[in-house]
C-alpha cells in the first residue's frame, strides 16, 4: 500500500515548513494529516478513486489534492518547493536527540549549519553553545546523540530486516532447482540490528540460481556474481538500501555452509580450535580428517562430532556456550507464550479498542492479555486521570465479561515519577490485576534531579503494587542510548521482591537487551515479554522478543507469561503479600 508513503511525505511536509518557519496551525494540520494516513488501514489509492478521501479525519480538500497529486504523480508540489528550499541534509538533522525542527531552524539560519558534518564542525569550535535556545548541556547531549548514530551507522533493526529477508527467502525458494533455503548470519541469531542478510540455499545448478536472483525486482546494484555466490543491494525503503549475500550449495555441505554462514566470527573461530585440536579441518564445506569428510551435510553433526550438542543459534555468541555443557540448551519460544501483559487501546495512545485487541490476542491462541494504558503524567501518550482510569476499568471489566476465549486482565503502564513515586495512588493500582511501571521522563541522570534512573527504578520496585518494570533502560534502537542503569542492584531488588523485568518485544526497544537478561537470570530474576503493542498488528512482535530472551539464554521457566493465569496470578498476589 501506498499509505506509509504518503504519510511520511506528509511528516516530510511538516519537518519542512516547520524548520523554515512556517504557520503553526498548518504545521499542525499536516502532522494531524499523515498521522491519519498511517493509521489507516484502507487503501488510499481506492479511497481516492472512490472520492471518499474527505471522509477520513483530519483530511480536508487540500490534504485529498495532494494526496491525489501523489498517487498520480508520485510528487506533490508542496514538498518539492520546500525541499528546493532547503537542503535535504536538515531532514538527517532531526535524527539527531535533541534537534527539533525549531533548532534546526535556528543552526541553520544563523551557522548555515546544512549536514551532520556541519553540526560537528560548530560543536567543538563551540559556536553552537553560544545560539538561543543551546545550553551547554543540551550541546553536549547532542554531541553523545551524534557519537551514539555514528557507532549504529549502516545497520538495520531485527524488525524492519527479518520480515525483508523472510520475503527474499521465500522469493528464492520458488526458483526453478532450489531445494531449500535458509537465512543465515546475524539475522538467523536475531542479532538486535544486522549489517547485512546472508541468505543460503540448496541447488545444483548455482550459475542459474545466481542469474535469476540477481534479476530480481528489488535489485539495485549488483556488487558480485558467480557460480555460487552473489551480493547485491535491495531498496529497503526509500533512500536506504541494504546488503544481501547469497550462496548456493550442495545437499551435502549444506550443514557446514549453514553452521559457517551463521556464525558468529567468534563463536566459529572457537568452534574451529576444536577442530583443529583433534588434528581436524573444519571449513564452510565440512569437518575433514585429512580427505575424509567427517560431518557436513547437517549442523548437528558437525557439533556432535566435536563433542558438543547443538547450539542453537540465539547463543553463537562465544559467550559461554562452549562451556555450558553436554545437554542441548532448552530456550523460550513463540509457542510457550501464553498471554501479552503490555497492550493499549485508544482509551490512551493505542489505535485498536479493548475487545479489538482481545479478538486479535485471541486468534494468536492467547489464553489471557493485560491492557496497559499510560497513566496521567503521560500527557503526550493520552495517559488516562484517576478518574478516566476508574472508568477505563469498568470498561475493561466490561469487555472481559463480554469477549469469550480469553482472559482481559486489567492493567497499567503506570509512570515512575522523577521523585520515584508512582503516577497513582497505591488504591488504585491495588484495584489493577498487574502493572508495569516505566520510566518515561526525565530519562538523564546528570543535573539537579533528586533521583537517579536507577533509584527511581529502585523504587518502584520496592512498591508491592508494581508487577513488572516496563522497557528498563529505555533505550531506542538506533536512536536512543539507554539510561545509564545499575543492573545489578535493579536485578538483585527484582529478584528479591518478586518484581519480573519486561523484555519489551517492540523491535525498537529490545529492552532488556540479551546481555541484560543474562543478567537478570544470574540474579534470579522472571521476565516477562511483551509487546507493548499500539494496534493489532503490533502483537506480531512478540518474537523480536523471544529472540532476545533466548539470546540472554532464558528458557521457559524463566519467563512468567509462559504461565496458566492461575499460575501467573498466584505469583502476582505473592509480591502483594496476599
Ligand atoms: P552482520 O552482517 O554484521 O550483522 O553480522 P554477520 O554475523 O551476519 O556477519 P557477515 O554477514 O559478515 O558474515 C556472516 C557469517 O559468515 C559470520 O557470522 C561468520 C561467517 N564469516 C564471515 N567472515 C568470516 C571470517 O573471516 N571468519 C570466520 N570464522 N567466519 C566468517
Ligand atoms: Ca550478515
Ligand atoms: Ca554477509
Ligand atoms: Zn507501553
Amino acid at each position: 500500500m501506498i499509505n506509509a508513503e504518503l504519510a511520511r511525505a506528509f511528516e516530510r511536509i511538516a519537518d519542512l515548513m516547520e524548520i523554515s518557519g512556517g504557520d503553526r496551525f498548518r504545521i499542525q494540520s499536516y502532522r494531524r494529516a499523515a498521522r491519519t494516513l498511517g493509521d489507516t488501514t484502507e487503501d488510499l489509492v481506492e479511497l481516492a478513486g472512490q472520492g471518499r478521501l474527505t471522509d477520513l479525519p483530519g483530511i480536508g480538500k487540500g490534504a485529498a489534492d495532494r494526496i491525489k497529486q501523489f498517487i498520480d504523480t508520485g510528487h506533490i508540489d508542496v514538498l518539492d518547493q520546500l525541499q528546493e528550499k532547503l537542503p535535504t541534509g536538515l531532514l538527517a538533522l532531526l535524527g539527531i536527540q535533541g534537534m527539533g525542527p525549531k533548532k534546526v531552524a535556528v543552526a541553520y539560519d544563523q551557522l548555515q549549519v546544512s549536514t551532520i558534518d556541519d553540526l560537528k564542525k560548530v560543536i567543538e569550535s563551540g559556536a553552537l553553545a553560544g545560539l538561543p535556545g543551546f545550553g551547554a548541556t543540551s550541546v553536549s547531549k547532542i554531541a553523545e546523540s551524534i557519537a551514539f548514530l555514528e557507532t549504529q551507522a549502516g545497520r538495520t533493526p531485527l524488525g524492519v530486516a527479518l520480515p525483508f529477508a523472510e520475503a527474499i527467502a521465500e522469493q528464492v525458494r520458488t526458483l526453478s532447482g532450489v531445494k531449500r533455503v535458509e537465512i543465515a548470519g546475524s539475522l538467523r541469531r536475531g542479532a538486535e540490528t544486522i549489517g547485512d542478510v546472508d541468505i543460503l540455499c540448496e541447488a545444483r545448478d548455482g550459475q542459474a540460481v545466481i542469474r535469476q536472483f540477481t534479476e530480481f525486482a528489488g535489485v539495485q546494484r549488483v556488487l558480485a556474481a558467480g557460480g555460487t555466490k552473489a551480493s547485491v543491494t535491495m531498496e529497503l525503503k526509500e533512500g536506504h538500501e541494504l546488503q544481501v549475500d547469497l550462496r548456493v550449495v550442495e545437499a551435502d555441505a549444506f550443514g557446514a555452509a549453514l553452521q559457517y554462514f551463521t556464525g558468529s566470527k567468534e563463536h566459529n573461530v572457537r568452534l574451529r580450535e576444536l577442530a583443529v585440536r583433534r588434528k581436524w579441518r573444519l571449513n564452510e564445506y565440512g569437518l575433514f580428517d585429512g580427505d575424509k569428510s567427517l560431518a557436513g551435510r547437517t549442523e548437528r553433526q558437525i557439533y556432535e562430532k566435536l563433542g558438543l550438542p547443538w547450539i542453537p543459534p540465539e547463543l553463537r555468541e562465544d559467550r559461554g556456550e562452549f562451556e555450558a555443557g553436554a545437554d542441548e540448551p532448552e530456550l523460550v519460544a513463540v509457542e510457550d507464550i501464553c498471554g501479552d501483559l503490555h497492550l493499549h487501546t485508544t482509551a490512551s495512545d493505542g489505535k485498536n479498542s479493548i475487545v479489538e485487541m482481545a479478538e486479535a490476542a485471541r486468534a494468536k491462541g492467547y489464553a489471557y492479555i493485560a491492557i496497559c494504558d499510560h497513566s496521567q503524567s503521560a500527557t503526550i501518550a493520552n495517559g488516562l486521570s484517576v478518574e478516566r482510569m476508574r472508568r477505563h476499568i469498568k470498561a475493561i471489566r466490561a469487555a472481559d465479561e463480554n469477549v469469550r476465549g480469553i482472559t482481559i486482565l486489567v492493567g497499567s503502564e503506570c509512570d515512575i515519577l522523577p521523585d520515584g513515586k508512582m503516577d497513582y495512588p497505591d488504591d488504585l493500582l491495588a484495584e489493577c490485576d498487574w502493572v508495569v511501571a516505566s520510566i518515561h521522563s526525565a530519562m538523564g541522570s546528570s543535573g539537579s534531579r533528586k533521583l537517579s534512573p536507577t533509584e527511581r527504578t529502585l523504587a518502584a520496585i520496592e512498591n508491592r503494587y508494581v508487577s513488572a518494570i516496563g522497557h528498563p533502560t529505555g533505550r531506542l534502537i538506533l536512536r536512543r542510548a539507554p539510561m545509564e542503569l545499575d543492573m545489578a542492584s535493579i536485578s538483585e531488588a527484582a529478584a528479591r521482591t518478586g518484581t519480573f523485568l519486561e523484555i519489551n518485544a517492540s523491535w525498537q526497544r529490545l529492552d532488556l537487551k540479551d546481555l541484560h537478561v543474562r543478567q537478570a537470570l544470574a540474579a534470579g530474576v522472571s521476565l516477562t515479554i511483551n509487546t507493548d503493542a499500539h494496534r493489532c498488528e503490533g502483537l506480531g512482535q512478540m518474537r523480536y522478543g523471544v529472540l532476545t530472551a533466548r539470546r540472554g539464554g532464558a528458557g521457559k521457566p524463566h519467563v512468567v507469561n509462559t504461565l496458566s493465569l492461575a499460575a501467573l496470578r498466584k505469583r502476582i498476589a505473592n509480591k502483594r503479600g496476599g
